[in-house]
């Protein structure tokens, strides 16, 4: 009897994969079959010495064994049930055929050697059809609750005659009821059970969305009432969070782009039943267990099984189950084996992402075609390989697709390019939402790098990072999409100044950018505001640079850029020794913060802007600050539209603390004041329309603050300035400027 009980252990010494870490030995499910085939004769001799040595231990095992052991033992021994037959008690995540019953058919299953086991031992016991009973007749159904579990237990038994019951109701429970009641039934429910000899085995419910807390306590409560009970126990809510302790939610917004079903994480996309991906469908390994909630759901309900018939109603020694998954310490994430990232899916056509774009945005010029080396990547892999071989002056073209980017992905080689191979940046999607880095494209200790023509999304800090403190200059990021990224979505470090002076991260270019999230930024967005939260969820912004000089930020669009409670950073947000900067004919639309040159928390000698112009943008909204100088020197605003006409606090424009050499002119500040009160110093304030203008615009709600005819206090009311030639079209003034960032052009001028 105790060879077959060694041959579920998993043997000594195997071979792990190549990418297995930590403390495998607390887990299950790692060896390939081609192990498992070539391991067949070493298991069998081992398990000739298993015999001798549990024999020679036999006395210390029994003493060591879980109490669960012998107490479910005794249950069994009044046993009036069918030999063979494993009922399964609980609610929608139970009668899921997606559940349990796969594994009546799983003889092509990719499984590790001691699942197959298990599933062997299962097999030769269990009734067949217990594999398949579902339904409220069969214990389980949606919406139910330990109390119905409980009402109904008696004619389940009679009917059914089980030998072991798997428990787990707790779900619906808890968004219905008390916690109390939920345990007073559950034990209730599990008592009925043993008095009439039915063997238990209890699991906790899995993590659910809108609902840390109370899930958090019923499964304390279940655990306890496990032990209380002295019935084994399925951590299942461990099992869930350990493995992905940040993104088991397939509700969060990196899996956005997938089905219900079809998340690659362990609760599906409703944020409550367990997931079920095709690409993990009947895998076993780890890759599956992390990736698909029914087959990791569905191995813990073998496994356990398999140890209790093993244990109890077999009455042989525990195995390894016995401590691992019917133990105190499931797997925790450091003894996980790194997850392996599936090759690129291309879709059959369209575009991945459907951003906001309107048809008056501007619009890119398509790039010359690349010069030099080329190298083109069709998958995750060969994307990482590329930046490790392309040389300086080389570019990598990227095939249409979604790149589901497993860490952050670096360029530090000098005047390299990286861009799609269509040009259509909806088409390429560099996806970081399942990335183990809070960073996504890094680049660092080179310069003259182009990024272009593709779509950066579902980033935890920073989109795009200008490691500007690592000695780069000269970065160029033309028609990019950033999408939900949740702390900036590019971002410029400050560089430390050389021999006691200023240093420089110089001639960038961003342009003809699109830079949105779906909605404001909360809690679970990204790690360090939820371990910091005193910015109530607002720290995050458009572009964020310090040190920049002689860059030029133009053409870009701007929208939905905001924080919890509304006070998110700038769209563009310019500060420490920022120097000769062009912000001209962007377009930001209901963003918290609009154009901010200077940080109010960090002031000192050192100014945050000199010598920027700011002029032809809209600003649209940005209620924060529409536009904001705070410790500028020399910096020039002229001609933008800025619209935000329901403004509580009046900060169309924003000037405080020193601006020295300031001049605001030629604005239309549609609104019902600026605030220029706190400024510690003359400004040059000319010639500005300040007062709500709606009706001027061409559709003010959506941010088109192009000029309609009737704008006749703004139509030819410019004083010409040489600084101002054109507008945000790139059409001419003319000796009759108007105010705001558009010249209204007639046909017949
Ligand atoms: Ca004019
Ligand atoms: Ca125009």
């Amino acid at each position: 009897m105790r060879i077959q009980a060694a041959v579920i252990e998993r043997p000594l010494g195997r071979r792990h994969r190549r990418q297995t870490v930590g403390n495998v030995a607390s887990r299950g499910g790692l060896t390939s079959t081609h192990h498992a085939l070539a391991s067949v004769a070493t298991v069998v001799k081992r398990s000739l010495l298993a015999v001798l040595l549990l024999t020679f231990i036999s006395g210390a095992a029994a003493a060591d064994q879980p109490a669960w052991v012998q107490a479910m033992r005794d249950v069994h021994a009044r046993s009036k049930g069918d030999a063979g037959v494993l009922v399964h008690l609980g609610d929608s995540i139970t009668y899921s055929m997606a559940y349990f019953a796969p594994l009546q058919y799983a003889g092509s299953a990719k499984m590790p050697a001691d699942v197959r086991a298990a599933l062997n031992l299962v097999d030769g016991y269990m009734k067949k059809e217990c594999y398949r009973w579902k339904g409220p007749e069969k214990g389980n159904y949606s919406g139910q609750t330990a109390a119905w579990g409980l009402k109904n237990v008696d004619n389940w038994m009679a009917s059914l005659k089980p030998e072991v019951a798997l428990i787990m109701f707790g779900t619906n429970d808890i968004r219905r009821g008390s916690i109390e009641s939920h345990e007073a039934n559950l034990r209730g429910l599990i008592q009925k059970c043993l008095d009439n000899g039915v063997v238990v085995i209890l699991s906790t419910i899995p993590p659910m969305h809108g609902f840390d807390e109370k899930v958090r306590q019923a499964v304390e409560v279940q655990r306890k009432v496990a032990a209380d009970m002295k019935v084994p126990l399925i951590d299942f809510y461990a099992h869930v969070v350990n493995r992905r302790p940040n993104d088991w939610d397939g509700s969060l917004p990196q899996f956005a782009s997938f089905s219900q079903w079809e998340v690659p994480t362990v609760v599906s996309k409703d944020g409550v039943h367990p997931s079920n991906p095709q690409p993990w469908r009947g895998d076993y390994t780890e890759a599956g267990l992390c990736r698909n909630g029914n087959v990791l759901r569905s191995y813990l309900g073998l496994m356990a099984y398999a140890e209790v018939i093993n244990t109890v109603l077999q009455s042989r020694t525990p195995g390894t189950v016995s401590k691992t998954i019917l133990g105190a310490k499931p797997p925790k994430p450091g003894d996980l084996p790194e997850i392996e990232t599936p090759a690129v899916t291309i879709p059959k056509a369209g575009h991945l992402i459907a951003p906001p774009v309107q048809d008056w945005f501007p619009k890119a010029p398509p790039l010359p075609k690349p010069t030099g080396e080329v190298i083109l990547a069709t998958t995750v892999r060969e994307l990482y390989a590329a930046a490790q071989q392309v040389k300086p002056g080389g570019t990598i073209l990227i095939e249409d697709g979604l790149y589901r980017m497993p860490q952050t992905f670096y360029i530090k080689t000098d005047d390299v390019t990286l861009r799609s191979r269509s040009g259509d940046r909806t088409k390429v999607v560099l996806d970081f939402g399942t990335c183990r880095h809070h960073e996504g494209v890094a680049v660092s200790e080179c310069s003259g790098v182009t990024i272009a023509d593709l779509t950066v999304q579902n980033v935890r800090q920073n989109g795009i990072k200008i490691n500007s403190n690592k000695n780069v200059d000269r970065v160029t990021v033309y028609n990019v999409i950033g999408h939900n990224v949740w702390q900036r979505h590019i971002k410029g470090p400050s560089v430390p100044d050389v021999d006691g002076r200023a240093d420089f991260v110089t001639d960038c270019r961003v342009q003809y950018c699109l830079f949105y999230n779906d909605r404001p930024k909360q809690r679970g967005d990204e790690p360090w505001e939820d371990s910091e939260p005193r910015m109530g969820f607002n720290y995050v912004g458009g572009m964020d640079i310090m040190c920049a000089k002689g860059w030029v930020i133009r053409d870009n669009v701007f929208t939905g850029i905001r924080g919890k409670t509304g006070e998110a950073r700038g769209a563009i947000f310019m500060w420490h020794n920022g120097t000769d900067c062009v912000i001209e004919r962007n377009i930001i639309i209901d963003c918290d913060s609009g154009i901010c040159l200077g940080n109010s928390s960090a002031r000192g000698p050192r100014r945050h802007a000199n010598g920027f112009l700011v002029r032809n943008n809209f600003v649209v909204r940005c209620s924060e600050s529409n536009i904001l100088a705070d410790h500028t020197r020399d910096c020039k605003i002229l001609n933008n539209t800025v619209h935000d006409p329901e403004s509580r606090t009046g900060r169309l424009l924003r000037a405080v603390h020193a601006n020295d050499g300031l001049m605001v002119a030629n604005n239309i500040f549609s609104g019902p004041r600026i605030v220029t009160d706190h400024n510690e110093g003359p400004i040059e304030l000319r010639n500005n329309l300040i007062r709500p203008v709606s009706d001027y615009f061409v559709d003010a709600a959506k941010g088109n603050l192009h000029l309609k005819p009737n704008a006749a206090d703004a139509i030819d009311k410019a004083i010409p300035d040489d600084d101002v030639k054109e507008d945000i079209d790139r059409q001419a003034r003319g000796s009759k400027p108007d105010l705001g960032a558009d010249e209204l052009v007639l046909q017949s001028d």
